[in-house]
C-alpha cells in the first residue's frame, strides 16, 4: 500500500535497542536499558536498583557503559581465570568486549571518561535518562548485535576475602570491587512502532502524526519562503 515508502523512509537511520540488564558476580541487582537513536542522538533510559550503595561514606559510584567488540555476550563464571571467584572487568571481556560508551550522569560519554567516578551515577539505584551524540564505533555495535551494556561495582562484603583486598586492574587507586561489573545485558534491536500492542492500528496513527508534522514543515517552508520574498522585494 502507498504507506510502505514513507514508513521504510522515517525508519532510517532512527531504531530502537533494548537490554535486560541481571547480576554479575552475585550482586543481586537487576535492571533495565532502552536505547533511542534520533539522528546522531541516542536517548538512553535506564533504571536498576540493588547494586552496592556506599563507599567511604559516599554513594557508591558505579561506571556504567555501553561495551562493544566483543561477542555480545556477558560473562558466564568460567571467566573468572585467576579463582578469586570476582570475573572482573578484563576477565570478562571476551564476552562483552571493550568501552563504546561511558552512561555518565553529564559531561563526556566516550570511552576516555569510563573510569571517571565523579560523573558516575552513585548509590544503590539509578532512574536515568539521558540524550548525547552516539559515537560511530557504538552505533554500527548496535546494528550488528554485540553492544552490552555493563554496570560497575561490587559490594565488598559480597565477594570473597582474596577478592576484598586486590586492587582494581584499570584504576590501581581503587579497589577491585570499584570496578568489578555487577550488571550485565546484551543490548538487541526491538521493533520500532506498533511493537507493543502488537496491532497495526498503532503504526497507522503514527503514520498520520508523521503526515501532519510534514504538512506543518511543508507549511513552515512556504511562509518562510513568502516572507523571504517580501524582504527581497522591500531592499
Ligand atoms: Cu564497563
Amino acid at each position: 500500500m502507498s504507506l510502505t515508502p514513507l514508513a521504510a523512509q522515517a525508519d532510517d537511520g532512527d531504531a530502537m535497542y533494548r537490554a535486560t540488564l541481571t547480576e554479575l558476580n552475585g550482586s543481586g541487582g537487576s535492571g533495565s536499558f532502552m536505547l533511542t537513536v534520533d539522528g546522531d542522538d541516542a536517548t538512553v533510559e535506564m533504571n536498576w536498583n540493588g547494586l552496592a550503595e556506599t563507599f567511604k561514606d559516599g554513594p557508591f559510584p558505579h561506571v556504567q557503559h555501553i561495551h562493544i567488540g566483543g561477542q555480545g555476550k556477558c560473562p558466564t563464571p568460567s571467566a573468572d581465570k585467576n579463582g578469586d571467584d570476582v570475573i572482573s572487568t578484563p576477565e570478562g571481556q571476551a564476552s562483552y568486549g571493550g568501552i563504546g560508551t561511558t552512561l555518565s550522569v553529564k559531561g563526556d560519554t566516550s570511552a576516555k571518561s569510563a573510569t571517571d567516578i565523579t560523573i558516575a551515577p552513585g548509590g544503590s539505584s539509578l532512574d536515568y535518562k539521558r540524550t548525547f551524540k552516539l559515537n560511530a564505533d557504538t552505533r554500527s555495535a548496535l546494528k550488528d548485535g554485540t553492544g552490552v551494556v555493563v554496570v560497575h561495582g561490587l559490594d565488598p562484603s559480597t565477594m570473597s576475602k582474596k577478592a576484598q583486598k586486590a586492587k582494581s586492574p584499570l584504576v590501581s587507586s581503587l579497589p577491585l570491587a570499584a570496578t568489578a561489573p555487577a550488571l550485565c545485558g546484551p543490548i538487541s534491536a526491538a521493533p520500532t512502532g506498533g511493537a507493543d500492542t502488537g496491532t497495526g492500528s498503532t503504526s497507522g496513527i503514527e503514520h498520520a502524526g508523521l503526515f501532519g508534522l510534514g504538512g506543518l514543515l511543508i507549511a513552515g517552508g512556504v511562509l518562510a519562503g513568502a516572507r523571504l520574498r517580501k524582504t527581497a522585494k522591500a531592499s
